[in-house]
């Protein structure tokens, strides 16, 4: 199947910088290797907001942001849509494209974080910790107005990887009724058992699946260059297998984003060259998907 690279090149869901140089460096890597990017950027006149008190940092450009990659992945409904952040409130536009075209899907998140805030519950105000409270609708309604349609539903919403949980988050978490597996979970049932859990809940009665990516998910001491490190992360050999696994049954995944590459703190290229390893084999699993 033919692919849609996305570099979505935007860090204003975080205060700190160098997400979205993260994408640029991964699509130079990707047009390396004769593949087609498209880049979409943060407006040129944006000036990021880090005032610390301020709960909804960035709100508009970040709005502005997702619905241009919201609609690039409409226009193109034919190929897959491979998304590479940026921080992780880009998966706003990704995921719920997604959702629009496919009609009702599920959504796997890797993540260190469950980005289950609300403009609430979010002790930073870095929008990035919101995403997936938006896909799945549980709140956060200004940051999906570009989104006519229905959202992904919390009973096929499975976060994996999940170590640093805000308090007032789990409250959310609970109300929802969202499945999480922590790190703790993956060592003691190992990653192929929590991942087929995960691929069964992610299924059920859904048209695709959506894969959300956050390199965070990975221990820092492997892959330092994120935004937001939490230490007792997930191995390489469980980082890489997963793709693996969920790809199984290739024709079921949908769409993917990998997200939250920070250049500015990797050392010696090691999150780099973990993110490419990563590419290579979704790009893989990408091409031999039949449709
Ligand atoms: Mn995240």
């Amino acid at each position: 199947m033919k692919s849609l690279i996305i570099s979505a090149s935007s860090d204003a869901g975080v205060s700190i910088d160098g997400a979205k140089d993260g994408a640029l460096k991964l699509g130079k890597y990707l047009e390396n290797l004769n593949k087609e990017v498209i880049y979409i950027k943060n407006r040129d006149n944006f000036v990021k907001d880090k005032n610390p008190l301020n709960k909804r940092k960035n709100e508009e450009e970040i709005n502005i942001f997702n619905e241009k990659l919201y609609q690039t992945i409409i226009e193109n409904k034919d190929k897959f849509p491979f998304t590479i952040g940026g921080d992780h409130a880009i998966a706003i536009g990704s995921a719920l494209a997604s959702q629009k075209n496919h009609g009702n899907i599920g959504i796997i998140w890797f993540d260190a974080h469950p980005d289950y805030n609300t403009f609430k519950t979010t002790i930073t105000g870095n929008i990035h910790g919101l995403p997936l409270a938006s896909i799945t609708g549980f709140d956060n309604a200004s940051l999906t107005n570009f989104h006519h349609s229905s959202f992904v539903k919390y009973e096929n919403t499975v976060i994996v990887g999940a170590r640093s949980i805000d308090k007032e988050e789990l409250v959310n978490l609970k109300k929802a009724g969202i499945k999480v597996f922590t790190t703790e979970d993956i060592k003691n049932l190992g990653i192929e058992k929590v991942l087929n859990e995960t691929l069964k809940i992610a299924s059920q009665n859904t048209l695709g699946i959506h894969i959300s990516y956050d390199l965070d998910v990975i221990d820092p001491k492997l892959a330092p260059g994120v935004s937001v490190p939490e230490s007792e992360g997930i191995n390489l050999e469980d980082a890489y297998k997963a793709i693996d696994i969920l790809f199984k049954d290739v024709d079921k995944i949908v769409s993917l984003d990998l997200v939250e590459f920070n250049p500015l703190f990797d050392q010696d290229d090691k999150t780099y060259n973990i993110a490419c390893n990563l590419i290579n084999n979704i790009i893989s699993k990408i091409d031999s998907k039949k449709f």
